[in-house]
């Protein structure tokens, strides 16, 4: 685990003070895949030199051109410059046929320099692909995403160490245990379960020991399931849903939802905030993740130890 350091902070208590509620560590992410990234950077060198110029590789697969994608993209490819992935992006177009996705899989699968495949979800194309299929003509030895059956099937059976964790999740987890609160024993609640996030939030929590709560759509009274979380973990898509005051005192509460919502004070005209009201939440919440700035950079951060995870079982096997 990191040592307390710069990626804790205390919320300024302007106009609390004196007040009984409690004001929220924020567990800045940011700061944490800073240090993680300058790790990798040098177990990364350590290999270059063992190995005489040998260099994980990444290849992060897209399909079309959307907007959201282009940023976290960009984001993954510098990221993995600094560290010394070589790293590289294939964009084809929105035209592209199912098949010719599934071609390009196949030719990264075969690909001995690319040690980690990505196809950055979700798919911008006017044909019918279907994304599942996509998914799981990955590799699973390459899967840094861990989303093909194979790992995400390993995940639920709680074989953590014989796969690949999905980068949010696992990010996720890197925030939890870098509060110190105890996940073993404790009630867990998590908010969404796609198969990027909510799904395996619920596995890498349940297998930590945690007592594992998951919520959709269709969850009857969400204020009341959310009151009972030692930790929160909340991927839902709907800005600012959960309200502090639903909060238990003093939960951990991490976000992961990317939204832009109108502001008129922003030159862009928008801003980005979470799925939890960040305002009231950090009246009550013992720690908290800030959006931007808490799981995102941590995905990111993930990435490049999967890819590099992958990199050493590479090396072990050849
Ligand atoms: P998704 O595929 O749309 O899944 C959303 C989940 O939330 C679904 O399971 C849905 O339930 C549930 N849900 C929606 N409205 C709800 C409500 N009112 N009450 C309770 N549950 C509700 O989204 P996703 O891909 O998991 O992403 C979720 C959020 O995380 C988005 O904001 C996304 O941008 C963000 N994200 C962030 C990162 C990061 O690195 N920070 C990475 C990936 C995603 P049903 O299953 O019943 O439909
Ligand atoms: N690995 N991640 C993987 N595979 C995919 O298929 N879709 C997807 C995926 N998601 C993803 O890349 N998400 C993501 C989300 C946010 C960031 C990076 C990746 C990020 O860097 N967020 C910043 C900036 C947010 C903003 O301004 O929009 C943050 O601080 O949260």
């Amino acid at each position: 685990m990191l040592s307390s350091g710069p990626h804790f902070m205390r919320l300024a208590a302007s106009g609390c003070l004196g007040s009984s509620r409690s004001i929220a560590t924020i567990i800045s992410g940011k700061e944490m895949s800073k240090l993680l990234r300058e790790r990798l950077k040098k177990e990364v060198q350590k290999m270059t030199s063992e190995f005489s110029g040998f260099k994980p590789g990444l290849l992060v697969l897209q399909v079309g051109d959307r907007d959201d994608s282009n940023l976290y993209i960009s984001t993954k490819l510098k990221a993995a410059a600094q560290i010394g992935i070589d790293a590289k992006h294939v964009r084809l177009p929105n035209t592209a046929t199912q098949h010719e996705v599934l071609q390009s899989i196949m030719s990264v699968n075969e690909n001995r320099s690319i040690h980690g495949l990505i196809v950055q979800l979700p798919l911008d194309s006017v044909n019918a692909i279907d994304t599942e299929l996509i998914i799981n003509a990955v590799s699973p030895e390459k899967d840094v995403d861990g989303l093909t059956c194979i790992n995400a099937g390993k995940l639920s059976r709680g074989e953590l160490n014989d796969c690949f964790l999905p980068c949010t999740p696992r990010g996720c987890m890197e925030l939890i245990r870098h509060t110190g609160v105890t996940v073993a024993g404790s009630s867990a609640v998590v908010i969404g379960r796609s198969k990027i996030v909510g799904a395996p939030m619920h596995d890498l929590l349940l297998w930590n020991h945690a007592t594992v709560t998951t919520c959709h759509s269709k969850t009857r009274d969400l204020p009341e399931q959310v009151s009972r979380a030692d930790i929160l973990v909340v991927g839902a898509g709907k800005a600012e849903m959960i309200r502090g005051e639903w909060l238990k005192e003093g939960a951990v509460v991490i976000d992961c939802g990317i939204n832009h919502i109108p502001d008129p004070t922003k030159e862009s005209g928008k801003r980005v905030v979470g799925d939890v009201h960040y305002a009231s939440a950090s009246q009550r919440a013992g720690f908290i993740t800030p959006v931007p700035g808490g799981v995102g950079p941590m995905t990111v951060a993930m990435l490049m130890e999967n890819t590099v995870q992958s990199t050493r079982r590479f090396l072990k096997h050849d």
